[in-house]
């Protein structure tokens, strides 16, 4: 366990250790400063933003620049993942009445999953139910997932320029399929715009998660309030 007091800190430096902790992919470290905030009485969304987030926006950074390199990298990532499992349960826990069904994953070729987790993670949050597909999902997948289960919405994520293309794969397979038409279909990720979501025919980006919960909230309610 990390042996650091972090009761000492204020709250802009136990944010920043938080930061540092994740960079370096100090998984327990990571785990006692969100708890910590937690007992400071900051919320999720507040941790998500000044910690994890912020820390991972810094290894981006340094990865792209060829100072951290895939296994840091790696290393980073499960320390943010044990981090967001702590806010899982303010995450996800919800008041709300069931809203809707949604199928979300990562598409074909690309295995970044934590964007797309707390995308999921919101989503259950705000009343929707998850199926969740996980990473490197294929089209055909995607197809037998939207039969199986009839969400009213799909979403995908890609991290990567060279997969986001994939996407429009399987909105054509949907379509193939004749299940286009039923479906909202949401993209996101850190290089998808607004422009690619229109070019690939989704219905929808999601800059954020906060965003995309708001997008599908609003969808759904536009859906029940629509006469049949
Ligand atoms: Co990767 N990687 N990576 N990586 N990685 C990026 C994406 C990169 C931008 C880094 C860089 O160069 N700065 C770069 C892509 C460049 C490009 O395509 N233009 C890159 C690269 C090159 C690669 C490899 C090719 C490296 C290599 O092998 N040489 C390789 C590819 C592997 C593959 O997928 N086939 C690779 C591998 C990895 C790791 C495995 C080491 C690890 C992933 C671990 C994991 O996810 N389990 C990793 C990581 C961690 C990153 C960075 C540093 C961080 C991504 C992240 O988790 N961000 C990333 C740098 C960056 O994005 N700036 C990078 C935090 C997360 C909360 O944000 O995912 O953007 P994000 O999600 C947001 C929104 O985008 C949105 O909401 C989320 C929450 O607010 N959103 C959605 C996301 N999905 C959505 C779906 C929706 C709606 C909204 O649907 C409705």
């Amino acid at each position: 366990m990390a042996e650091f007091d972090f009761s000492d800190l204020s709250d802009e430096d136990l944010f920043l250790q938080m930061q540092d902790d994740l960079y370096d992919g100090l998984a327990d470290e990571v785990v006692a400063g969100v708890q910590e905030a937690l007992r400071r009485g900051f919320s999720a969304q507040a941790i998500l933003d000044r910690g994890l987030v912020a820390g991972m926006e810094i290894v981006g950074v340094d990865f792209r620049d060829g100072i951290l390199f895939v296994p840091e990298v790696l290393m980073s990532a499960n320390a943010m993942k044990a981090g967001m499992e702590l806010l899982r349960p303010l995450l996800t826990q919800t008041g709300a009445q069931q809203l809707g069904k949604m199928v979300i994953g990562t598409v074909k070729g690309d295995i970044h999953d934590i964007g797309k987790n707390l995308v999921a993670m919101m989503m259950e949050g705000a009343g929707l139910e998850v199926i969740d597909l996980g990473i490197n999902v294929d089209a055909e997948t995607f197809v037998e997932a939207v039969k199986a289960h009839r969400p009213e919405i799909l979403g995908m994520s890609a991290l990567l320029t060279t997969t986001m293309p994939y996407m429009k794969v399987v909105i054509d397979a949907l379509g193939e399929e004749g299940l286009r038409e039923s479906l909202f279909i949401m993209v996101g990720g850190a290089p998808v715009t607004e422009s690619f979501a229109q070019e690939v025919g989704a219905d929808a980006y999601g800059r954020d998660a906060a965003v995309s919960v708001e997008i599908a909230k609003e969808y759904l309610l536009r859906r029940q309030n629509q006469p049949t």
